[in-house]
């Protein structure tokens, strides 16, 4: 095939998928018109990126700090797609003072060649036309996909401007767009015998109105986390912002996701108990699905299972958590009954047991992923659990039955698990048997509604008595109810399930929600619709915010998959102009209104929910009218779970590097 034959089919391909997608959305009119009346269709192309500035959040998921950093993992991803055919071997990321982007590889260079049909290069309309770019194969996976797989003509409409440059190993060729549109027709600038691609944009204030600052940290982790999942990639991040203190990493990890549970056990400082990391892998027959799955266990009682899906991270999990689950379960007990480790009137190991002190990474690629649920982080291809699932048994059992030291070891902690939360199981019967009325049983501190329908009631845990005293009196007592904290906070991460339960802290909260933790977890019982986490924008608010939060997620998962935890948002400032006072939940809000309001203004700074009487909390942070909360979704629990392991670990350094990692996590909750 010569290469006009090739240019031509990739954009054909990129064209089909582009009606395959969704004929009802307004952009896929767009593109059968570039189709009809080929040759002078920019002002179709720019209809189409307009659609995409207008409303944003459909396709990068928001405009606050997380859709900015999503524009580089847009561009990022080409280039792995790039590296995963065979044809790149080094991704260059760079932020440039400004906060401009540069993202370069040195693949075969994004194709140049004019096509017949479109009279555009392809380049050009990979750019310009909406669901282009990234779409298509040329080898390996199409590893686009999931919540905001949409490519570079995205990032391009929601750019200020945006540069590409490609090298053939000939020609050096460039384009410039700004907003989406073209600038110059692609050109030759140069002669070159390398080859690439080059990539470079500045996110549009005005779109990103927030910020278009980016956070190296946030970049550092999803770019490591590319190079654990695409072993062999080299991917270089550098911060050039401050040119007297430049900063840059190296991801290259030859051991893939092998290196990726070693990392996660050093970084949380994690004993392991057997010194293999184990590791499966399989495709199947026609090639259309891989699987990979590395697991080793440590001393702590905690789980940590991270699945992706086409390198995107399913935080809702899917068919390839389930067939893990269920096939890692089924092989344990298996094996402890083959081997005489659970005699014939002991109970099966649960599934909480066997992943007790467990860390493991699933990632499957496929060529036809669904991506389900609200947040389209959850895998829906039946077919991938049934593969899992069949893999962990094949493997699994031989490898315990090859390694039976590591086998033991293993077994000894899932037994331990098992009479552990037995005893605890008894513990609560009796503790119930004792106050036969569950309602009787609700915490002496709560403040409960009056209402008993579920689908209306609010719970507000609220630090601090002061605050708890301001929410009390301030609330809508129909349907909101407070439960103040106080006591002790518990080290989670060391303990066990049955020690939650008696926990001064965390007690309250199980009772007063209803339903029940860990595998007992009922949703049916939930007692209120919305679950609000209402701290203080300080240290303590955040501790007390991670901790809450590392709990939901360790114990009552799904109530966070549901979307019933929100974080109340109080105001910063409350600006006051002779008797009118307006509130600022942001320093940016705080200068905005400080711009537009004339004369002599007060401004009085809020240091915590305390200072606030019980009409203020109500109008700035409870009224549902009015407020803002932010929805946790399982992205930002999973965040905090890590926040949270490293505050109550044993080293010192992480413990500091997290008092700034969890200033800034609070922040980039922005859904
Ligand atoms: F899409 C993009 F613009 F965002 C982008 C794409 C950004 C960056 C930094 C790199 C890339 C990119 C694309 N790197 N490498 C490629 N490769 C191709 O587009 C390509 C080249 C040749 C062939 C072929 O079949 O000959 C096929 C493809 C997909």
């Amino acid at each position: 095939m010569d290469n006009k034959e090739k240019i031509e089919e990739i954009i054909e391909k990129m064209e089909d998928k582009a009606f395959e997608i969704d004929e009802s959305v307004e952009d896929a009119a767009v593109i059968t018109k570039v189709e009809q009346e080929y040759g002078a269709d920019e002002i179709q192309v720019l209809e189409g990126l307009e659609a995409v500035r207008k409303r944003p959040g459909m396709y990068i998921g928001s405009t606050g700090p997380r859709g900015l950093h999503h524009l580089v993992y847009e561009i990022v991803d080409n280039s792995i797609d790039e590296a995963l055919a065979g044809y790149c071997s080094k991704i260059d990321v760079v932020i440039e003072k400004g906060d401009i982007i540069r993202v370069t590889d040195n693949g075969r260079g994004i194709p140049v060649g004019v096509n017949s049909k479109t009279g555009l290069p392809a380049v050009t309309v990979v750019f310009t036309v909406l669901h282009a770019g990234g779409k298509f194969g040329g080898g390996g996976y199409k590893v686009s996909g999931g919540l905001h797989g949409v490519g570079a003509s995205v990032v391009n409409a929601l750019s200020e401007w945006l540069e590409v440059k490609v090298c053939d190993g000939e020609d050096v060729y460039f384009q410039r767009y700004e907003r989406g549109r073209i600038i110059n027709e692609l050109e030759k600038i140069g002669k070159s015998d390398v080859k690439g691609t080059e990539v470079r944009f500045k996110a549009d204030p005005e779109i990103f109105k927030e910020t278009t600052v980016y956070e190296y940290d946030i970049l550092e982790r999803r770019l490591r986390e590319q190079a654990f999942l695409n072993a062999g990639v080299h991917i270089e991040l550098r911060d050039e912002r401050d040119e007297d203190n430049i900063i840059k990493n190296n991801f290259m990890y030859e051991g893939g996701i092998k290196s990726f549970v070693e990392y996660i056990h050093k970084k949380r400082s994690l004993e392991v108990i057997h010194p293999d990391i184990i590791y499966f892998s399989a495709r199947n027959k026609d090639d259309t699905i891989s699987v990979e799955i590395a697991m080793q266990y440590n001393d702590s009682y905690n789980e940590n299972l991270l699945t992706f899906a086409n390198n995107i991270h399913t935080t809702d999990g899917g068919t390839h958590e389930e067939g893990f689950k269920r096939a890692l379960t089924y092989v344990m007990n298996d094996y402890a009954r083959k081997f005489g480790k659970l005699k014939d009137n002991d109970k099966n190991l649960s599934g909480e047991d066997v992943r007790e002190g467990l860390t493991a990474i699933i990632s499957v690629k496929l060529k036809e992923a669904q991506f389900e649920g609200q947040t389209k982080a959850k895998l829906g291809n039946t077919e991938v659990r049934t593969m899992v699932d069949k893999l962990v048994r094949d493997k699994l059992m031989t490898y315990l039955e090859e390694n039976p030291s590591a086998a033991r070891i293993i077994f000894d902690k899932a037994l331990a698990s098992s009479r552990a939360r037995e005893a605890a199981r008894k513990a609560r019967e009796q503790a119930r048997r004792k106050t036969p009325l569950e309602s009787a049983q609700l915490p002496g501190k709560l403040a409960d509604c009056q209402s008993k329908d579920p689908s209306e009631t609010e719970i507000f845990i609220v630090e601090g008595d002061s605050a708890g005293g301001s929410a009390k009196n301030g609330r809508d007592r129909r349907i909101q109810a407070i439960l103040p904290l106080w006591g002790k906070m518990l080290n989670v991460e060391k303990a066990r399930i049955d020690k939650v339960y008696g926990n001064d802290k965390l007690t309250p909260v199980i009772t007063a929600l209803g339903t029940g933790i860990g595998e007992d977890f009922d949703i049916t019982k939930l007692r209120y619709d919305k679950v609000i986490i209402m701290a203080d924008a300080d240290v303590d608010g955040s501790h007390i915010r991670t901790l809450l939060l590392t709990f939901f997620f360790r114990y009552m998962r799904p109530l966070i998959e549901a979307g019933h935890v929100y974080i109340a948002q109080p105001p910063l400032y409350r600006i006051t102009k002779g008797k009118e006072h307006r509130y600022a939940y942001s320093d940016a809000q705080r200068d905005q209104m400080l711009a537009s309001i004339e004369g002599k203004t007060e401004i009085q700074r809020y240091k915590g929910l305390g200072e606030m009487d019980k009409e203020q909390l109500w109008e700035t942070t409870m009224d549902p009218e009015n407020r803002i909360m932010l929805r946790v979704e399982m992205s930002d629990a999973e965040a905090a779970d890590e926040t949270f392991t490293i505050l109550m670990g044993d080293k010192v350094e992480p413990r500091r590097e997290f008092i700034e990692q969890n200033a800034k996590y609070v922040q980039n909750l922005d859904v």
